[in-house]
């Protein structure tokens, strides 16, 4: 019987799921296992999809292998008289106990799902009747190949405080642009609609230092269904001279906002304007969120220069003066190494 079908016919592992010594339900199997073996093996699958289990780790070859440890083989010579209807592989690991059954054809098992950290395990390898009888145990002891170091994507968000953001476009009775930044969803920003002007209007943001890349997020207001944006450009810069964004905020009817000073949003051009000089990181007009708190994430946006302020032009929005917004977050992705064996991140620039 060849392997592949000596693996499709072993059944997965299963927490403990019958009893396997009641006396109504006939004998136990008198077959007795022989050469009962447990050896740690490593897992590697080949670029042409081939599988095998080696007991030593292989050598990478460039780009064509995965190879996965924390396995034991366990190996028996099947009987000539084989009066058994499948195999219990019992073993506890972490003060847990847990049941792998084989089929009486099979002639090996592979347990996964194992660290090298735990050290030897002790595997009860049992033949079992069809109605769960259980006949002689063989023990063996192994412990299980080591688990490499995986590679992980993680999103690390650039933090911002209520000094880092402006809008031309504040309302002034609710609504605060720092609402984008609380991770409440219930709390949302709001342009002005007491008095509206036309688009487009502008949410700057400053972030913690000069990056070359990023991407954002941004959710609608959680339960407006026609206050999203339908078309925005993306541009960075490394100055945005119209203020200084470190200084506190003045009060306005209840919500915190910027003065305009001297910005016009209608003649405003962020790459052409002595005061930003800035470059033109995209325009987004498809697949963004359609409201109702609905989401929107970017791609990783890579600029030309370093930038520290990014700004967002609203150019169209469904209603047509004013767009809501529930959050705005801007971060990066980073690769981490998890190591499963002594469960540390390594988080690498
Ligand atoms: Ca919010």
């Amino acid at each position: 019987m060849n392997k592949k079908l000596i693996m499709a016919l072993a059944f997965s592992s299963l927490l403990f799921a019958t009893s396997c010594k009641d006396k109504d339900k006939g004998s136990a199997p008198t077959t007795e296992l022989a050469a009962v073996t447990a050896e740690s093996v490593y897992f590697v699958k080949e670029v042409d999809s081939k599988s095998t289990y080696d007991v030593q780790k292989p050598t990478r070859k460039a780009g064509d292998e995965t190879i996965f440890g924390g396995r034991v083989r366990i190996k028996w010579d099947i009987p000539v008289d084989v009066d058994y209807h499948h195999i219990n592989i019992r073993y506890n690991v972490n003060g847990k106990d847990y049941l792998h059954q084989a089929s009486a054809y099979a002639n090996e098992a592979i347990i996964s799902d194992l660290l090298a950290k735990y050290g030897d395990i002790t595997f009860n390898i049992t033949p079992c009747s069809k109605t769960g009888v259980e006949g002689k145990t063989v023990t063996v002891v192994a412990k299980a190949s080591p688990v490499e170091k995986q590679n992980r994507i993680i999103k690390v968000a650039f933090p911002l405080s209520e000094n880092d953001i402006w809008t031309d476009n504040q309302e002034k009775s609710e609504g605060p642009m720092k609402n984008l930044l609380d991770d409440d969803d219930a709390s949302f920003f709001h342009m002005d609609w007491h008095n509206k002007t036309a688009f487009p209007h502008y949410m700057v943001f400053k972030l913690p230092n000069p990056r070359k890349s990023f991407k954002f997020f941004y959710k609608d207001r959680k339960g407006q269904a026609n206050q999203y944006t339908k078309r925005m450009e993306i541009y960075a810069s490394n100055k945005f001279d119209y203020f200084k964004f470190d200084e506190p905020f003045t009060y306005e009817v209840g919500v915190k906002t910027k003065a305009k000073g001297n910005f016009n949003k209608d003649t405003f051009n962020p790459i052409t304007d002595p005061k930003v000089q800035g470059e033109k990181v995209a325009l987004l007009d498809r697949d963004l969120a359609k409201g109702n708190g609905a989401q929107y994430v970017s791609e990783q946006f890579v600029m030309q220069k370093p930038a520290q302020y990014i700004i967002v032009k609203i150019l169209e929005g469904a209603d047509a003066n004013f767009i809501s917004l529930g959050a705005w977050k801007f971060f990066d992705e980073k690769t981490a190494v998890f190591d499963p064996e002594n469960g540390v991140d390594e988080t690498q620039e």
